[in-house]
């Protein structure tokens, strides 16, 4: 049956790369597809909201370059974090340079992502090369690689063509493109005359996900969980402000009920879509 119909334990049992087969894993076992982007400047405010969201997440997505007091202790706090709550960790770095470049900015600098990000992100934009840069440093430590297939934002130019070209060059590197920033499930997406591909399990992550508004006024378009998950056939909804607010997470008792509003919500779309 299509991937889309198949339970994430049984899509786990199969998954060939080390970090989607983790994730899938922890999917089902902690009942989550909610992914947590938790997009805050300050040390205080990103522990609170992380170890408030912990038991809500299969994977915690950072962007720790925003992070103003960072220190080289965020990272072991982070990585004690996923421990404690089981989740793992996806630095959205979104590279889009040559290859040599981003195989720098993956493993070195002052953040060293490729240490402890179990998943990261690039743009399809330079080529296959900027895959072959990454997977050179990634690719050993068992790291997971998405591609940005579709973007979330009001006009973007990942579309069409692009995003066939994308699906193409993920198809070329399973061992380490796990799948994709998109919008909607990409099977047979870019396929020529007579290509198949029965046992192609490229994951869907989606960002651009609120239950209370449809933008954010700067061209992020929103989604609810059941359009993402069941009419789009996504695999984890990436949720930010719906779940902190715009008080950097303030109430920790707000967010906890947020993310177990979308822990939820999420979870009730993926069994309608599998049918269990
Ligand atoms: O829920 P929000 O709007 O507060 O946050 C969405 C998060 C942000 C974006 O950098 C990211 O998701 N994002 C991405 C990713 C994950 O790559 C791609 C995209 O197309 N749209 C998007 O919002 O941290």
């Amino acid at each position: 049956s299509s991937v889309s119909k198949q339970t994430y334990a049984q899509r786990a049992a199969q998954h060939p790369n080390p970090a989607a087969k983790a994730l899938l894993e922890t999917i089902e076992r902690k009942r989550t597809n909610l992914s947590v982007s938790v997009d805050v400047t300050k040390q205080e405010d990103f522990f609170r909201i992380i170890d408030t969201v912990g038991p809500y997440v299969c994977l915690l997505k950072t962007h720790v370059d925003i992070i103003e007091d960072f220190e080289p202790s965020v990272i072991e706090r982070l990585k004690e974090l996923s421990q404690k709550h089981d989740f793992l960790i996806f630095e959205d770095r979104k590279f889009a340079d040559i290859g040599n470049t981003v195989a720098l900015q993956y493993s070195a600098g002052v953040h060293k992502i490729a240490s402890w990000s179990h998943i990261t992100n690039a743009h399809p934009v330079p080529g296959p090369s900027i895959i072959s840069g990454l997977k050179s440093v990634g690719l050993p430590l068992g790291r997971g690689l998405l591609l940005l297939a579709e973007m979330s934002t009001k006009g973007s130019l990942a579309t069409g063509v692009y995003t066939e070209e994308a699906v193409r060059m993920a198809r070329a590197n399973r061992d380490f493109v796990i799948g994709f920033i998109a919008q909607r499930r990409m099977d047979g997406v870019g396929l020529r005359e007579g290509e198949s591909t029965p046992d192609e399990d490229l994951l869907i992550l989606t960002p651009g996900v609120g239950l209370d508004t449809r933008g954010d006024g700067m061209g992020q378009q929103y989604r609810t969980p059941r359009e993402v998950i069941v009419e789009s056939g996504c695999d984890v909804i990436i949720v930010g402000r719906g779940i902190y607010g715009k008080d950097n997470g303030a109430n920790v008792e707000a967010v906890r009920a947020q993310a177990e509003r979308y822990r939820a919500e999420g979870w009730k779309a993926y069994r309608e879509r599998v049918d269990i």
